[in-house]
């Protein structure tokens, strides 16, 4: 039985379950519980707080896990990071408050900043030369330039409502994070072959989100055109339409650049496009 840890309560808990769910495991979602077993994979859910999750991990109590990355790094613990998993994406930054003359990080030498992330910021400021003191606190962090507790903060950032409406401005970048799924160096041979088996059905997935599956109607003659317009397709579908001269194409588009091609698409005449989300993509 795969033992797979999520978040217990917070900000990566749904998109875990999500996820897990995608990946065809049906199991009873139960917010209280430590453990719960899947009905139709050998696996069972194990709910932690996040900051205990890693050590989980590295010592075997768990075999693998959905984490930020922002807290494995902090722990200093070393995990070949398995996949990114594009959810609970923020940064790690440095702010001041609004009327500070504090604009870069220069700046910050001989200040007092407070953070729940000692490790990463001493780590940052000293590859910068910048001899700050670093302020370990618990809670939060925003507060402690109102209060007088500290010059600065270091905190994680993801939509910047909370910076603004603490009359904070943000003025350097510690660390991107995410979502990160880990594998402990511990885990068994048995228990690998069912991680490997779940990585690929969340890479499957993770896949599907990033593209779509256009069909639209174009004149035959400009077929080649719209091979032009996505140099990455391999091999569009093509279906002769009753109406004389005219084809259906269906292709996979990415998600990136997807409105461009759009309407780059309706600039050279088609018709009738259709937009449908992809499921799963193996490869
Ligand atoms: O109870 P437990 O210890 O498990 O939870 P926690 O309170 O430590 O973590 P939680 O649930 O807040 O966050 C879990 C993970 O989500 C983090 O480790 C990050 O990897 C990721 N994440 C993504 C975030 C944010 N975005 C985020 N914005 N974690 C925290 N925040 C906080 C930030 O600290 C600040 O207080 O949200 C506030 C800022 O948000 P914005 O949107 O106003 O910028
Ligand atoms: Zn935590």
């Amino acid at each position: 039985m795969l033992r797979f840890g999520i978040q217990k309560s917070g900000r990566l808990t749904d998109q875990s379950f999500a996820l897990i769910a995608e990946c065809g495991i049906r199991f009873e979602r139960s917010n209280g519980r430590l453990k719960v077993p899947a009905w139709n994979f050998a696996l069972e859910l194990m709910s932690f707080r996040d900051d205990d999750i890693p050590s989980y991990v590295a010592d075997g109590v768990i075999d693998a896990a959905i984490v930020g990355e922002n807290v494995v790094r902090e722990q200093g613990l070393k995990f070949d990071v398995v996949r990114t998993l594009g959810f609970g994406k923020c940064r790690l930054v440095i702010a001041t408050p609004k009327e500070s003359s504090v604009n870069n990080p220069s700046q910050l030498s001989g200040l007092r900043i407070a953070t729940t992330y000692p490790k990463l910021l001493s780590a940052y400021i000293s590859e910068k030369n910048i001899t700050a003191e670093i302020h370990e606190i618990s809670g939060a962090a925003e507060i402690a330039p109102g209060i007088g507790l500290a010059d600065a903060i270091c905190d994680l950032v993801s939509s910047g409502s909370t910076l603004f409406s603490n009359g904070l401005k943000d003025i350097a970048t510690v660390m991107f994070s995410e979502a990160i799924l880990i594998v402990s160096p511990k885990i068994s041979k048995e228990n690998l072959a069912l991680f490997s088996e779940l990585d690929f059905r969340i890479t499957a997935v993770l896949s599907a989100k990033k593209t779509k599956y256009i069909m639209l109607n174009i004149e035959t003659e400009k077929i080649p055109l719209v091979a032009n317009l996505l140099p990455g397709l391999k091999s569009p579908s093509v279906i002769s339409l009753v109406r004389e001269g005219w084809s259906a194409l269906h292709t996979v588009v990415d998600e990136d650049n997807f409105w461009e091609i759009i309407g780059s698409l309706k600039e050279i005449g088609a018709e009738g496009i259709l937009v449908l989300p992809i499921e799963k993509v193996i490869s």
